[in-house]
């Protein structure tokens, strides 16, 4: 397509996402209920309604929902028992800042791994070297929803006698091997913030493998409240309340066929893109069933002729805003390298420097997919 024609077309800006959601009607019918009781929060009713959905939907027994990710990734490290004074956590540089927080927040060391080149999650082979008498955890990553190698990464851990705390922020609704993927680890904590494939507004929750480290969860979030007269635990205020979880009531019921048609988009930039000397597409592992959250590419200069920030530049130029989703490594970050020791993750720092998040989101059109790829393609 020539420039003018592409410039023409690119009077509407598209994001990098646009949240699902409900119709007003939709929503009205399952927060009328809430008017009517005037219980707005601390595991209402609509709350434990999303919950036993969300149950159903993953088929797992031993869900709870959460404030957001974030606050999930926080309390489930202190739920399985990962945290003791001078514990180090083994994770992944090439995440959300999130991930490193939530272990560095709660008193712990970030022990930085590298990556896969094609998988871009933590390399299982690299992982045994940096285990010390103060690891307590590994915390890896599902790096846009790409599966970790969730079997070698349970054997060290099963060896080691360590937590595996998933950050399955990106996975919500995936399958590996026919399994919910939050059926693997200690916990997997999933994000529904507005960004992610299905969301209630802000929110998240966490799947865990023991009934018994879930209910230490449950309190952690509720200020450590045992009962009317007893607190047993330092807890903290992360519960959801009872309007987003309506919203993921209703957003739950569309999710399934949202992601038919984020694959569908997703599978109109492979035939775009796949062919392109320099652009390496995602990487799926054989097994599982994803859900099209994200569509990352990764820009070789050399061979494509242009670096990646000359084609965010270019995209943002014909209101195209793609995302630096994750740049830089979280360990080239001035805050964690100042601060910690670091260990040297080449891969991770070379992928961060070449990836861009592209835009996917229900609803975008196919016209649309040609229109961002005519701008990448020139
Ligand atoms: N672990 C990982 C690996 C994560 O990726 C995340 C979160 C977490 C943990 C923590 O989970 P949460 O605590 O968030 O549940 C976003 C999100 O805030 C964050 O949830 C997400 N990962 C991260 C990757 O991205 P921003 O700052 O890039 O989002 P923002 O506001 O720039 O939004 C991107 C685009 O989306 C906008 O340009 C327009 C569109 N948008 C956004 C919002 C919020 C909308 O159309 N409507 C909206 O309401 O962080």
């Amino acid at each position: 397509m020539e420039t003018k024609e592409i410039n023409e077309k690119s009077g509407v800006h598209i994001y990098v996402t646009q949240p699902s959601m409900p119709t007003l009607e939709e929503y009205i019918h399952e927060i009328q209920p809430i008017f009517e009781s005037r219980i707005l929060t601390n595991r209402g009713p609509v709350h434990r309604k999303f919950e036993k959905l969300l149950k159903q939907f993953l088929k797992v027994d031993n869900l709870a929902l959460c404030v957001n990710g974030h606050m999930g990734l926080e309390l489930a490290l202190e739920a399985v028992g990962a945290i003791k004074p001078g514990g180090e956590v083994i994770t992944t540089p090439f995440t959300f800042i999130s991930t490193v927080h939530a272990i560095v927040r709660r008193g712990l060391k970030p022990v930085f791994c590298d990556i896969e080149p094609d998988t871009l999650t933590i390399d299982p082979d690299k992982i045994e070297a940096l285990i010390t008498e103060n690891t307590t955890a590994i915390m890896p990553v599902h790096v846009y929803g790409t599966i970790c190698d969730v079997e070698k990464i349970q054997a060290i851990a099963d060896k080691y006698h360590l937590k595996v705390i998933y950050d399955a922020a990106h996975t919500f609704g995936e399958t590996y091997k026919g399994q919910s993927i939050g059926s693997y680890g200690d916990a997997s904590v999933f994000s529904f913030h507005a960004t992610k494939a299905f969301n209630s507004i802000e929110g998240g929750a966490v799947v865990f493998k023991d009934a018994e480290n879930m209910g230490r969860f449950l309190k952690l979030q509720n200020f450590g409240i045992e009962s009317e007269n007893i607190v047993s635990e330092v807890g903290c205020n992360a519960k959801m309340d009872e309007f987003r979880a309506a919203f993921g009531i209703c957003n739950l019921k569309e999710f399934s066929k949202n992601i038919e048609i984020r694959k569908a988009l997703a599978e109109k930039y492979d035939s775009r893109l796949r062919d392109v000397p320099g652009i390496t597409l995602k990487y799926s592992r054989e097994g599982s069933v994803e859900n099209y959250t994200y569509y990352p590419v990764l820009i070789d200069p050399e061979t494509f002729g242009k670096d990646r920030d000359q084609i965010y530049n270019l995209l943002s130029s014909n209101n195209i805003h793609a995302r630096k989703y994750f740049y830089p490594a979280i360990n080239d970050l001035p805050i964690y390298k100042e601060q910690w020791n670091m260990q040297i993750t080449p891969i991770s720092s070379r992928v961060a420097g070449q990836i861009l998040a592209l835009p996917l989101y229900q609803g975008l059109s196919m016209d649309d997919i040609d229109r961002i790829c005519d701008v990448i393609l020139g």
